[in-house]
């Protein structure tokens, strides 16, 4: 008998070490710095410069830095409205295509140094820095490869001035999480009082990976945002939309900042290289500098929450662009925006049906990898389909009769992004409704659904590039139909 035991006891070690798989990553894979940013998903663009005081959207290159005067500059009030808005950081516009400096670079006296503000010894960046420090959140800085100011701008010279600028933000203010890379290169300008147009090759000027390798040595825990990444993408547009369809993958070595790829930023690449997620940057205003005409243009809460579901719940991150006034300030309609946007965010995803349901599959990996690992509330966790299926479905048992009208799906992007086409269905009346269809998922989406009585959901996945990885599946009641 004892030997009978022993030897089952024997044959289930051998059965369960043989049937806990590893899972393996397919295709491209996230680094370190790249899910760090996913996991921030909203946060403030800010945009300040000379163009505050003057009214423009593009300064010329020729302001006087003594337009630069704000009367009660304030990062801290910044901080404090991005922080209760709900958002993870602030990017700021260091130097716009005007070329002015918001910290004293060395390297210019195009700058705050010469302007009335803090007789001249204000230094906006180490203000922002302290103030994100204050109200935990993450710094990131725009530095304009286009500088309309600058005498030397479209010869090599540039290309040292530029980034020894780079250097400098790099190395006198903390951590930056992300550096953002614009695109709008040439034309017209000031250039040290020539007045004249300059073009350039935006494929070859710049040396970009030169410039690439300074950040990743000075900030290795950086993302780099542009156009082509490497790490961050454009979504193609400034309206605040992400693609329904939107791989996380990009064949970015035919790309550069400036390229005419807007059509295909959006869905980035299926079968693409290299991991370059999208980032939605979209201002809260018609345009990116403040303007008193626009001080009743500030979009509503509600139009907000739209960009929010077009953004982060199309995969994406949201960057919103909310720019202080002449006073240095975070304008009063802006901010009453903001926080009725995060209210409403609030009671959007306050009820949270599936946390702690039983959920099943017909697949799995193996117990560590079992369908229940989708409504335990750990992203860290996931079910994952046995390695041969590509097709696989789960269903969330809920229990009782439940309304729902809100559906969140994450993969687990650690393993790369494999799901092409997936179906959630819910039962009611007797049979599966088809309640949402769609094509990729990656670090997150949101979906929304007519409001449906049900006690179990099924999410199918019809089509993936290997077995699926599903990490969270959460389903929502929001307020209204
Ligand atoms: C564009 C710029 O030309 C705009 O002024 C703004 O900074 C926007 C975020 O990027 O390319």
């Amino acid at each position: 008998m004892r030997s009978l035991v022993s030897l089952l006891a024997g044959l289930l070690a051998i059965y369960s070490c043989t049937s806990q798989k590893t899972p393996e990553p397919f295709g491209p894979v996230p680094a370190g710095r790249q899910l760090a940013w996913h996991d921030m998903e909203y946060y403030m663009f800010v945009h300040f410069t000379v163009n505050t005081f003057t009214g423009k959207e593009w300064g010329y290159g020729d302001e006087s830095p003594e337009v630069f005067n704000p009367s009660q500059a304030d990062c801290r009030q910044w901080a404090r409205v991005a922080r209760d808005a709900g958002m993870k950081g602030i990017i700021i516009t260091a130097k716009h295509h005007d070329g002015f400096c918001l910290w004293p670079s060395q390297y210019t006296e195009h700058s705050v140094k010469n302007s009335p503000w803090k007789d001249g010894k204000g230094d906006v960046l180490l203000d922002l820095r302290q103030a994100c420090d204050e109200y935990g959140l993450k710094m990131g800085v725009y530095l304009s490869p286009w500088d309309r100011n600058s005498a030397v701008y479209a010869t090599p010279e540039y290309l040292n001035y530029y980034r020894n600028q780079l250097r400098e933000l790099l190395t006198k203010y903390g951590e930056i999480f992300e550096v953002w890379f614009d695109g709008a290169n040439g034309g017209n300008g000031y250039y040290g009082g020539a007045r004249e147009t300059r073009r350039i090759d935006n494929r070859t000027y710049y040396d970009w990976p030169n410039t690439i390798e300074i950040v990743r040595e000075l900030q290795p825990g950086a993302v780099m945002f542009s156009d082509a990444g490497p790490d961050v993408r454009w979504v193609g547009n400034e309206r605040g939309i992400g693609s329904l369809t939107n791989w996380c993958l990009l064949n970015r070595d035919e790309m550069y900042p400036g390229g005419p790829f807007a059509k295909i930023l959006g869905e980035g690449h299926e079968n693409g290289s290299y991991w370059v997620p999208a980032e939605v940057d979209v201002s809260i205003r018609p345009g990116w500098f403040w303007h008193e005409k626009e001080d009743s243009l500030v979009k509503t809460p509600q139009e907000l929450l739209e960009i929010y579901y077009n953004s982060v719940g199309r995969n994406c991150n949201l960057l919103l662009n909310v720019p202080p006034d002449k006073r240095g300030l975070i304008h009063e309609n802006d901010v009453a925006s903001l926080m009725g946007f995060k209210k409403l965010l609030d009671e959007e995803f306050r009820t949270e049906v599936a946390k702690g349901k039983k959920a099943v599959s017909d697949n799995s990996l193996g117990r560590k990898y079992s369908a229940s690992m989708v409504t335990d509330g750990d992203p860290g966790t996931f079910w994952m389909a046995d390695g041969k299926s590509s097709e696989a479905s789960l269903t969330i048992d809920l229990g009782s009769e439940t309304e729902i009208n809100r559906i969140l799906i994450q993969e687990y992007i650690k393993l790369g992004q494999r799901i092409q086409r997936f179906r959630v269905s819910a039962y009611a009346g007797g049979e599966w409704k088809p309640v949402v269809e769609g094509t990729t998922i990656g670090h997150k989406i949101i979906r929304k659904f007519p409001v449906i009585k049900t006690s179990r959901i099924k999410v199918e996945i019809n089509q993936a590039k290997a077995a699926p990885a599903v990490s969270e599946i959460q389903l929502f009641r929001a307020p209204g139909e």
